[in-house]
């Protein structure tokens, strides 16, 4: 397999203006007839007078060219193209292709989940459907008419709107289909099947009517009601803060069982990952209803953010990404709590970006070249991309940046643009010159800072010696630094911010955060007229994706924990001393835990005036897969036992003040999913956690009661959690327990696979072996694969890096099964793999020998070679 490259781009030599599709489904086999309105695009250079189409796995049963059936040497057919020879500059080319969607384990193109038919086209599906010009700057305006058996798929949608229908004599009935909007052939869709509808209505803020429609499998009506809800505040919020309004009559959302992303945001018909929609108390925790309400809106804010504006081409998919997921995280900070987003989407940047850029599939946020973009889905281009928007939005400031998006959407919509218009448009509203800024996306890794500070009396001056670095990736050995804003503030000894003046400035801001802007390698600031020397508080709510190391002492981060008036920063003073404390204990498991360390963790507990998920989260302890990052080489096995024993030192020594915690947060009422009622579901089952591994009887007793007795799946699951970490027969008993319940569930089965594949137990493996043979997994099912082989291999570190190297094998052995199906699924798992040289030499050598394994086997997908082979560079 060959790389593509971002600087090889060109415009396409023909435009599409029109698709006209007509299928006749049945998952055997499903014909597809596609007329094409082909123009010569004016803007391209001119070619050999062929036209050259993407096609896979199609089987063609006859072409046309303007009306006339063409000759066998009029055209071309090879494994992934359809060339036809000699073409006017303007044309209208019919083909008709047999596809096979039953047998479409890939699940891209058109494939069968369950009962029902549907489609998935990003990045590069589309082809698998017809012969097309399959990239995202040829926009088309598409018609669909659906042929299929009245009884099997009474339900045929598409995009658009309905505009026909009818019964045909042969028991098959006809819907068609049409989609106004020009639109890239990777936001087609359509659905068959014999589902049910949730409906309700949004009024736009000009007054138009929506119908808006949830489509499921009839036994899954009763978990529609909180997708409905989160797409009608959703819909309302991106009007209020981006202006943006809904275009189109009708919304569609159709909840798909096999599915391999999140979510897919086809013009007016949203295809998701059932995960993402269906949730009823018992059957979802906090956490699915929180993925829910940030997914339905990721999908639904594509609506303008990569639907009406697309990408150019896949380089730019952060174009879409990044900037749509920065929408997501402000719904969700504006409509849940904004301190909380910020700490749960810094958690997942540090735990999954700085690990990617620290991995040989390193890459920036605009990548300049990939063999499968598949594998480009990432970290990176989602997680980073929204922190780099994120910047932008604040260098600019809330009314600038709200001017440069609304100059963003009327300068190009309805285009396929560049990260780089997008930056155009920040810099024309705001006059600002962007212009070293834009190397956040054309280099890749994570910058570093170091900061030193230093107090001088006598001139009553705190310096900052701030230094940026950023370590070589692959491809990029030398990286110029980058502009960005760091915001800070100085404590004084009575914990409260000081008026910040820089030396030289005319008058002091005035209490509070201060942004410095950085643009070079080193710089240094002075800020003067401060009475004592002051607690630094550094890059407050996070204000760039940057590791940052200076020089304080567990006292100053005691300080800050108690007194930063920036949440985000009270967090993460508390992560880093325990990070610190922990790291002690992986090198002298000896070492003490300090009184003050307890002292504060008690404060906290009994501090009845903070917010309970606030709470949660600053006494939380930082995932061993984090602490692993902060070591030079990841002790696997040191870490795990240093977390666990300070897990049951916390649990000893605050006992009475965790059981306090855990009675005054118990349920009183129906479950409600608000800001409120999740911290103290979390605050309590965290307080929970620290007295099981304390082996305490008195929790025992109340995780049974609580896995027995309650009504919503969060407190189940968290107490069935503790329960199989625990083992012996209570666990066996209680997963018994659980399977009886819900085996009729497919995504409450998929929690019962993921508590027993996660489980830091020594005989985990052993039992992931087995539930592997388990009639209810399927290597089929991407959700079950992801529950338990997924959830194995990324979220058990001491379990997955054993050091026999079982845990690697095992992968390296579904990898390989997995591939011929779904190489999607497949490169995905790989990636678990890729970052061996964090690790000791034997098992170094042992990941290494995997992906040799991986290697070696003839046929592989681009899917599985491109990250096997990177990481083998
Ligand atoms: N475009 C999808 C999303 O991120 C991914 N398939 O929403
Ligand atoms: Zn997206």
């Amino acid at each position: 397999p060959h790389p593509i490259f971002l600087h090889d781009y060109q415009p396409p030599e023909f435009l599409i203006d029109r698709v006209d599709l007509a299928f006749e489904l049945d998952p055997e086999q499903t014909m597809v007839t596609a007329r094409l309105e082909l123009r010569r695009n004016p803007a391209a250079t001119r070619g050999d007078g062929t036209v050259c189409l993407h096609g896979e796995q199609l089987e063609l049963e006859w072409i046309a060219l303007d009306g006339h059936p063409l000759n066998p040497v009029d055209y071309r057919v090879e494994r992934e193209s359809l060339t036809v020879q000699r073409v006017p500059d303007r044309f209208v080319l019919e083909t008709q292709v047999r596809i096979h969607p039953a047998h479409n384990t890939a699940l891209e193109g058109l494939y069968q989940s369950g009962d029902m038919l549907c489609t998935q086209c990003e990045a590069e599906g589309f082809r698998r459907i017809t012969y097309f010009l399959d990239r995202p700057d040829v926009m088309a305006r598409y018609s669909a008419t659906l042929i299929a058996d009245k009884t099997r798929f009474p339900v045929l949608l598409s995009n658009g709107n309905r505009v026909a229908s009818d019964d045909l004599d042969d028991g098959r009935h006809r819907v068609r289909w049409e989609d106004p909007f020009p639109k890239p052939s990777y936001l087609f869709a359509l659905v068959a099947g014999d589902l049910r509808a949730v409906e309700d209505s949004f009024t736009t803020a000009s007054g138009r009517e929506v119908a808006l429609q949830i489509f499921v499998e009839p036994h899954n009506l009763d978990k529609c009601d909180h997708a409905m809800r989160s797409l009608k505040k959703a819909m309302r919020w991106d009007e209020e803060r981006f202006g943006r309004e809904y275009d189109l009559d009708i919304f569609m959302i159709v909840a798909v069982s096999h599915f391999n992303m999140g979510a897919m945001e086809n013009k007016g018909l949203n295809i998701f990952n059932d995960k993402f929609v269906l949730a009823r108390p018992d059957t979802a925790t906090d956490v699915d209803f929180d993925g829910i309400e940030s997914v339905i809106a990721h999908e639904y804010f594509h609506n303008w953010t990569g639907n009406r504006i697309t990408c150019r081409d896949w380089f730019q998919l952060s174009l879409k990404e990044g900037f749509t997921v920065y929408r997501d995280q402000e719904f969700t900070a504006d409509v849940a709590s904004r301190g909380v987003k910020r700490i749960s989407d810094v958690r997942v940047l540090r735990s999954h970006q700085f690990t990617e850029d620290a991995s040989p599939m390193a890459h920036p946020v605009r990548p300049d070249s990939y063999i499968e973009i598949n594998n480009f889905y990432t970290a990176t281009v989602y997680q980073k991309g929204a922190e780099v928007v994120r910047m932008q939005a604040n260098l600019l400031g809330p009314e600038v940046f709200r001017r440069a998006t609304d100059l963003y959407f009327a300068r190009h919509d309805g285009q396929a643009v560049t990260t780089d218009d997008f930056v155009r448009c920040m810099e024309d509203a705001s006059g600002r010159d962007l212009s070293q800024f834009r190397r956040w996306y054309e280099q890749a890794g994570t910058p570093e800072l170091h900061i030193q500070t230093s107090y001088d009396e006598a001139t009553r001056t705190c310096s900052l010696i701030v230094r940026q670095h950023t370590e070589p990736t692959p491809g990029q050995p030398v990286k110029a630094p980058f502009h960005l804003p760091l915001a800070i503030g100085l404590l004084g000894p009575d914990g409260r911010d000081l008026p910040l003046r820089l030396a030289g400035a005319s008058s002091p801001d005035a209490p509070g955060t201060h942004v410095l802007e950085l643009r070079q390698a080193v710089e240094t600031f002075h800020f003067v007229d401060l009475p004592a020397r002051p607690v630094p508080s550094l890059l407050r709510g996070f204000s760039a994706p940057v590791k940052l190391s200076f020089d304080c002492t567990d006292d100053d981060l005691l300080f800050l924990m108690a007194h930063d008036s920036d949440g985000f920063n009270r967090w993460d003073a508390a992560q880093t001393l325990m990070q610190r404390l922990l790291l002690n204990l992986v090198e002298d498991a000896e070492a003490g835990i300090p009184e003050s360390f307890f002292d504060a963790f008690r404060r906290a507990l009994r501090d009845e005036a903070s917010d309970r998920a606030l709470l949660a989260e600053v006494l939380t302890l930082p995932a061993e897969s984090y602490l692993g990052e902060q070591m030079a080489v990841v002790d696997v096995d040191g870490i795990h036992r240093a977390r666990t024993t300070l897990t049951r030192l916390i649990g000893e020594r605050l006992r009475d003040d965790l059981l306090a915690v855990y009675r005054d947060n118990g349920e009183s009422g129906p479950y409600a999913f608000t800001p409120e009622a999740v911290g103290r579901r979390a605050l309590k089952n965290l307080a929970l956690g620290y007295l099981m591994q304390a082996e305490d009887a008195e929790a025992l007793a109340r995780c049974q009661a609580q896995f027995a007795g309650a009504h919503n799946m969060t407190d189940v699951m968290a107490a069935l959690r503790l329960l199989v970490d625990r083992g012996g027969l209570e666990s066996r008993q209680a997963l018994d327990e659980f399977y009886r319940r819900w085996s009729g569930e497919s995504l409450v089965l998929d929690k019962w696979f993921s508590v027993q594949a996660t489980s830091p137990r020594e005989e985990t493996l052993t039992q992931v072996i087995q539930l592997m043979r388990h009639p209810d997994f399927s290597l089929g099912h991407p959700n079950r694969v992801r529950s338990l082989v997924s959830a194995f291999c990324n979220l058990n570190q001491v379990r997955f890096h054993a050091a026999d190297g079982a845990g690697y094998r095992f992968l390296a052995d579904r990898v390989l099964e997995l591939d011929p199906l779904n190489p999607l699924i497949a490169s995905r798992l790989v990636k678990s793999l890729i970052r061996w040289r964090r690790f000791d030499p034997g098992r170094q050598a042992l990941m290494r020998a995997e992906i040799a394994r991986i290697l070696e086997r003839e046929d592989i997908s681009k899917d599985v070679f491109e990250v096997a082979s990177k990481a083998l560079d």
